[in-house]
C-alpha cells in the first residue's frame, strides 16, 4: 500500500491510465487487452483511494462513468457550430440531381466523395477543452439543444480526455449516439417484462435513453458512439483538416470510434457501388444503419458551396427504402385455409415498405396476437424486407386509442361457427369441422392444383361461386356437374363449362400418386404420396395399413404415419375414395400406366446444392429434401458460397440474410416445382 501523499496520488494517476487503456481497447478497438476480474479489481483499488481522497477524483477518472443521482431537467445550450440536418436523397436519380446542383454552383471534372454510412441513432455535440471533455449536448433544434454531459460521460467509447499532442484548445465533435441491436432487443424485452411500452426502434431508444434524467439509467443502457465530424470553432482560426477524410483519421487518432466502413469515391458510379454493395450487407451489422452520407471530401470546396437555411450544400444522406414503418391496424380478418387452420390477418392503413405498397401484414395465429397484446386501432410498426410477406413486428401501445378493443381469436370459425380445436401444443387453432365451407374451398382448389390433378379453370372464384351456390359439397361432387349446372353460374358460358368438364375428365386418367396428394392429407405433399403409392401399389392396401406399416416405407416418419392412417379411419374419407373411384379416378398404380414412367424425375439439379428455410406453402421439409434429392440435388441445412439456391418458405429466418449477403439465387415453392417441371 502507498503511504505518503505523493506516491498515492501517483497510484491513482496509474490506475486512472491503465484503466482508460484497457476500456478503449474494449470499447473503441473491440480487442480486449485485460481480463474483466482484473479491471474490476483496479477499478476497485481506484474506487477506494477516490473514497478516501475525494481530492484525487479527476474529471477524466473512469469512475466518473457510472452516473449521478437524477437532474430534475436538462439546461438548454447554444451550439457554438450549429448543427445542420442533410437533406435526404431516396434513390440514385435524387442523387444524381444534387450532384449537378453542387456541380452548377461549383464546376470541376475531378473531386472526392467521402461515403460513410448512416447511423441510425440520435446526434450528439462534444465538446473538449484542452483535451477534457467538458460538454455534450442533443442536436434539438439545431442552433439549441439539451446539455446532457452526464449522461453522454457513460458512453464507453467516448474518450473523458482526448488521446495526442498539440490539441487545439477546443475541440468540436459530432457524431451519433446510437444502440447496437442485441442491446435495444435486450432493452425492450426487458421494459416487456416489467410492463413499460417498448421502443419502436434503436433511434428512439437512444434518444429516448439520451434524455433520461437519471445517468444511472443511461449506464446500464450501454449506448454507443461513432464519430463523425470534426470542427474547431471559428474564433480558434485554426484548420485541423484539409479533407474530410483527414478529420475522421485524426478523430480516430483523438481516441474516438469512427466507423471502418468508410471510402472514397470519385464518381456517381462509385457512389452507386458502394450504396448497393451496403445495402446488401448491412444486415449483418450490428447496429442499424438507413442509408449512406455523401459529404465532399475537399473543406475548402465544402467551404465554397457552405449551407442553406437548414443543411449544407455539400453533403446527402443517400437513404434506403424503410423496411419497417408505423401504420394503423384497421381491423383483423381470420382466414380458414385447407387443413382448417385459423390465420390471423392484419388489415392496415397503406404504407410504403421497401419500394411496395402494404395494405394487409401478417399475424401468424393467436399466440402471436396475444404476445403483441394486439387492440383494433393500434399503431403497428409492419416490417416487410425483401420478398419476405410483411408481418407486424410490434405494437405502439403509447399510441393506442381510448376505448380501443384487444383483438381476440374467434373460438368459433368464421366461415361455418363450429367450435375450433387448439392443441396445448400447437399455436395454431383448427376448424374441424368437415363441411366447413371453408376447408372444402381450399380442398377443392388444391385438389385442381397443378401437381394434384391439375385441373385448368378450377380457381378460386369459381370455386366460391359452386360452393356458395351448394353445387358441389365434396371433391367428388366435381365429376356430377354438367353444362347445364355449370352455365348456370355467373360470368360462365356454354364454352367454359364444357371446357371445365373436359379438363375434369382428363384428371381421370391422372396417377394414384397425384390423386392421393389432391386427398390434402395432412403432412402428405407430393413427395409423400409418391413414397407411399410405391410401397402401395393400391388405396385398399394403404386404407388397410397400420401406422407401424406406413412408417415402414422408407422416408416416412411417425406423424406422417398416423396421419395417413388416421385419415383412412375416418367414414366420410371412405365414402369419398368409393365415389371418386366410382367417377373413374386412379386409386392403383396400374403398371401399364403410361404416366408412371414419366413420373420419374430427370436429373434436373444434378451437382446442385439447396438450402431450405422458412415453411412452403403446400410441401413439408421432407418433401421437398425428397424431391431436390430425387433430381440428384444435395440438400444442406447451413448456407455458404456452395450453396446454389436457397429454398424460401414463411418466417424465413437468418439463412435468408445471410443468402442474401452472399447472393444466392432464391426459390419459393412454386419456381421450386417449375424447375423441376424442366
Ligand atoms: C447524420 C449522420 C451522419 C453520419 C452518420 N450517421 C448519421 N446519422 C456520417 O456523417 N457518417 S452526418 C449527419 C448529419 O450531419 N446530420
Amino acid at each position: 500500500m502507498p503511504e505518503s501523499t505523493a506516491e498515492i496520488k501517483q497510484r491513482a494517476k496509474q490506475l486512472r491510465q491503465q484503466l482508460q487503456q484497457a476500456s478503449y481497447a474494449y470499447y473503441v478497438l473491440d480487442n480486449p487487452i485485460m481480463e474483466d476480474a482484473v479491471y474490476d479489481k483496479l477499478y476497485r483499488e481506484l474506487q477506494e483511494l477516490e473514497n478516501q481522497y475525494p481530492e484525487l477524483i479527476a474529471p477524466d477518472s473512469p469512475t466518473q462513468r457510472v452516473g449521478e443521482k437524477p437532474a430534475t431537467q436538462f439546461a438548454t445550450v447554444k451550439h457554438n457550430i450549429a448543427l445542420y440536418s442533410l437533406d435526404n436523397a431516396f434513390d440514385l436519380e435524387e442523387f444524381a440531381q444534387w450532384e449537378s446542383k453542387w456541380q452548377r454552383i461549383a464546376p470541376r471534372e475531378e473531386f472526392e466523395y467521402v461515403c460513410e454510412l448512416k447511423i441510425d441513432g440520435s446526434a450528439l455535440a462534444l465538446t473538449y477543452e484542452n483535451g477534457l471533455l467538458v460538454r455534450g449536448a442533443t442536436r434539438g433544434d439545431g442552433v439549441t439543444g439539451e446539455e446532457i454531459t452526464q449522461n453522454v460521460k457513460t458512453i464507453r467509447s467516448i474518450p473523458l480526455r482526448l488521446k495526442g499532442e498539440n490539441l487545439p484548445p477546443v475541440v468540436e465533435v459530432r457524431g451519433e449516439a446510437f444502440l447496437a441491436l442485441d442491446v435495444f432487443e435486450r432493452i425492450n424485452e426487458e421494459r416487456s417484462r416489467s410492463h413499460e411500452a417498448a421502443f419502436a426502434n434503436p433511434r428512439n431508444a437512444a434518444a429516448g435513453t439520451l434524455r433520461q434524467l437519471d445517468s444511472r439509467i443511461v449506464a446500464q443502457r450501454r449506448l454507443d458512439f461513432f464519430a463523425y465530424t470534426l470542427q474547431v470553432p471559428d474564433v480558434e482560426d485554426i484548420q485541423v483538416a484539409q479533407t474530410q477524410w483527414e478529420s475522421l483519421e485524426l478523430l480516430q487518432n483523438m481516441g474516438f470510434k469512427v466507423n471502418p466502413h468508410r471510402t472514397l469515391c470519385r464518381s456517381l458510379d462509385e457512389v452507386k457501388a458502394y450504396y448497393q454493395y451496403w445495402d446488401k450487407q448491412r444486415v449483418d451489422l450490428p447496429y442499424m444503419t438507413d442509408g449512406v452520407v455523401v459529404k465532399l471530401n475537399s473543406v475548402t470546396l465544402q467551404k465554397q458551396l457552405g449551407f442553406t437555411q437548414k443543411s449544407p450544400r455539400w453533403a446527402i444522406a443517400l437513404k434506403y427504402p424503410a423496411e419497417e414503418a408505423p401504420t394503423r391496424v384497421e381491423s383483423v380478418t381470420v382466414q380458414v385455409g385447407r387443413t382448417g387452420a385459423l390465420t390471423p390477418v392484419a388489415n392496415l392503413s397503406p404504407v410504403q415498405l421497401a419500394g411496395t405498397t402494404v395494405s394487409r401484414a401478417s399475424l401468424h395465429n393467436g399466440d402471436r396476437i396475444a404476445q403483441l397484446d394486439l387492440h383494433i386501432g393500434d399503431t403497428a410498426i409492419v416490417r416487410k424486407a425483401g420478398e419476405i410477406i410483411p408481418e407486424v413486428v410490434r405494437i405502439l401501445p403509447e399510441l393506442r386509442p381510448d376505448n380501443a378493443q384487444p383483438f381476440r381469436m374467434p373460438t368459433h370459425c368464421p366461415e361455418c361457427g363450429q367450435p375450433t380445436v387448439k392443441p396445448a401444443s400447437e399455436a395454431v387453432a383448427r376448424c374441424i369441422n368437415a363441411s366447413c365451407p371453408a376447408i372444402l374451398r381450399g380442398s377443392l382448389v388444391h385438389w385442381g392444383s397443378r401437381d394434384a390433378l391439375d385441373i385448368n379453370g378450377l380457381g378460386e372464384k369459381l370455386v366460391q361461386q359452386m360452393v356458395d351456390r351448394q353445387f358441389v359439397q365434396s371433391v367428388a361432387d366435381l365429376y356430377d356437374l354438367t353444362i347445364d349446372k355449370l352455365s348456370a353460374l355467373e360470368r360462365f358460358g356454354r364454352k367454359s363449362a364444357h371446357n371445365l368438364l373436359q379438363e375434369l375428365e382428363k384428371s381421370k386418367t391422372k396417377p394414384w400418386a397425384r390423386v392421393l396428394y389432391g386427398l390434402g392429407i395432412r403432412h402428405v405433399g407430393s413427395v409423400n404420396a409418391q413414397l407411399l403409392t410405391e410401397k402401395f401399389p393400391d388405396v385398399e392396401q394403404l386404407s388397410a395399413a397400420s401406422p407401424a406399416q406406413i412408417e415402414a416405407v422408407y422416408g416416412i416418419g411417425a406423424e406422417i404415419a398416423d396421419s395417413v392412417a388416421q385419415w383412412f379411419q375416418v367414414p366420410a374419407n371412405q365414402t369419398l375414395i368409393q365415389r371418386l373411384k366410382a367417377a373413374g379416378l386412379q386409386f392403383s398404380a396400374a403398371p401399364s400406366s403410361p404416366q408412371s414412367a414419366a413420373e420419374k424425375p430427370a436429373q434436373t439439379f444434378a451437382g446442385k446444392t439447396f438450402v431450405l428455410t422458412g415453411t412452403l406453402p403446400t410441401l413439408t421439409r421432407n418433401d421437398a429434401k425428397s424431391l431436390i434429392e430425387n433430381a440428384g440435388g444435395k440438400v444442406t441445412s447451413s448456407v455458404s458460397s456452395k450453396t446454389d439456391y436457397l429454398v424460401v418458405g414463411e418466417d424465413a429466418g437468418s439463412k435468408l440474410k445471410k443468402a442474401q449477403d452472399l447472393g444466392i439465387a432464391q426459390l419459393g415453392e412454386a419456381q421450386l416445382l417449375a424447375l423441376l417441371e424442366q
